[in-house]
């Protein structure tokens, strides 16, 4: 099999309504669709996204590169292909845009691969399970008013869900307590509940709050500081009860490895399009397996089934709506748990109607 033709389409995806987190302001979801054509008629899918659109030419730019050295070879030979990207990246820096590039067209890759064999891939990685718990975190924004997050929480409740993520980042502590706090009220104390600082605080102001919340049994405190404070991080971490999750900001195997070795989190949450694809996925989960480090997945919803799917250590998948109007299957929640498709390759195809839709001019 060879890869015929590498083509991209950029999209925007409105959100229902702007939303924000101690560092974001969000209306919408720019996409490059990533599609890797074959001699066998078969297609290969992936996408990478910035907030608002914001640069997406760019990374559309970075992927359309890399044309060269991904058109007329076999997918199978995915890591290969991997490795020359790496190779080719290294003057202009193993972080940022060029990797988020390779994370697309080495996940179109394995895409290919799967729909090859006509198989789910987490049965052609090793699987390990068909469900795997979620937790809502497409809402409970710092934006919102407090009745607004009793709304939110109750309706993931009815949705299905059993566990939900609340933002936090405000200069007065006391203000994210009472969110925190009314939350916890209407769901319960059954309910798994996280917070997620977006890299709001110093060290002292996360410890300060953090203390704060320990009463309410939080599952973990996410990106307390700044990524690139592993020594803060570090910190928190030693003076909470609740666990520390991070590695949304980070890059491959060798940003968990940092990670790991500043002993910064009790959970490390990879994202898919930074860590470098399924492939570099596997070998960072692989590399927190070693430290007995559980991993719980970062946005990309639908992408990251399969990992989850044949990753033992992941313990959970975050649960993003932002993409869902991109595809033509839907993500399934029950009783707290994502079912991983049984469909070939990621399982999830991109909708020709939401293309239309969303195409950029
Ligand atoms: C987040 C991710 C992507 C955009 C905004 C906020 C957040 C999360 O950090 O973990 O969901
Ligand atoms: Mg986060």
């Amino acid at each position: 099999m060879k890869i015929t033709k590498l083509t991209t389409i950029p999209v925007n995806v409105p959100l229902e309504k702007p939303i924000a987190t101690a560092i974001h302001d969000i209306r919408s979801v720019g996409c490059v669709l990533v599609s890797l054509e074959t001699d066998e008629g078969i297609s290969g899918e992936s996408y990478i996204f910035t907030i608002n659109a914001a640069r997406l030419k760019a990374f559309d730019e970075m992927i359309q590169s890399f044309a060269p050295l991904i058109e007329g070879r076999n997918p199978h030979y995915v890591e290969a292909v991997w490795q020359d990207i790496w190779s080719a990246i290294n003057p202009i820096g193993h972080k940022g845009v060029t990797i988020s590039a390779l994370s697309a067209l080495d996940i179109a890759c394995w895409d290919l691969v799967g729909k090859a064999a006509d198989k789910p891939l987490h049965h052609l990685f090793g699987a390990c399970r068909d469900h795997v718990k979620t937790y809502a975190s497409g809402g409970l924004w710092l934006s919102y008013s407090i009745e607004e997050l009793e709304h939110e929480a109750q309706s993931f409740i009815d949705q299905g869900f059993r566990a939900m993520k609340i933002r936090v980042g405000n200069i007065k502590a006391d203000m994210d307590v009472e969110r925190v706090a009314a939350v916890r009220k209407v769901v319960g104390p059954d309910i798994e509940l996280m917070v997620d600082a977006n890299q709001a605080f110093t060290a002292k102001q996360a410890i300060r709050l953090g203390r704060k919340l320990e009463e309410f049994g939080l599952v973990w405190f996410e990106e307390p500081v700044p990524a690139y404070d592993l020594t803060g991080h570090a910190d928190v971490r030693a003076a909470l009860d609740t666990p520390v999750a991070s590695g949304e900001t980070e890059y491959t195997r060798y940003g968990m490895k940092a990670m790991i070795e500043a002993r910064a989190c009790d959970v490390l949450m990879p994202d898919l399009q930074r860590i470098g694809g399924f492939s570099e996925f596997h070998k960072s989960a692989a590399l927190a397996a070693a430290y007995d480090i559980p991993v719980s997945t970062h946005i990309f919803t639908e992408h990251s089934l399969s990992l989850a799917g044949s990753t033992t250590n992941c313990i959970s998948v975050e649960h993003m709506p932002w993409f869902a109007p991109l595809f033509a299957e839907p993500l399934k929640v029950h009783d707290g748990m994502l079912e991983i498709p049984n469909r070939a390759g990621s399982g999830f195809t991109f909708s020709p109607d939401a293309i239309k839709q969303y195409r950029i001019a």
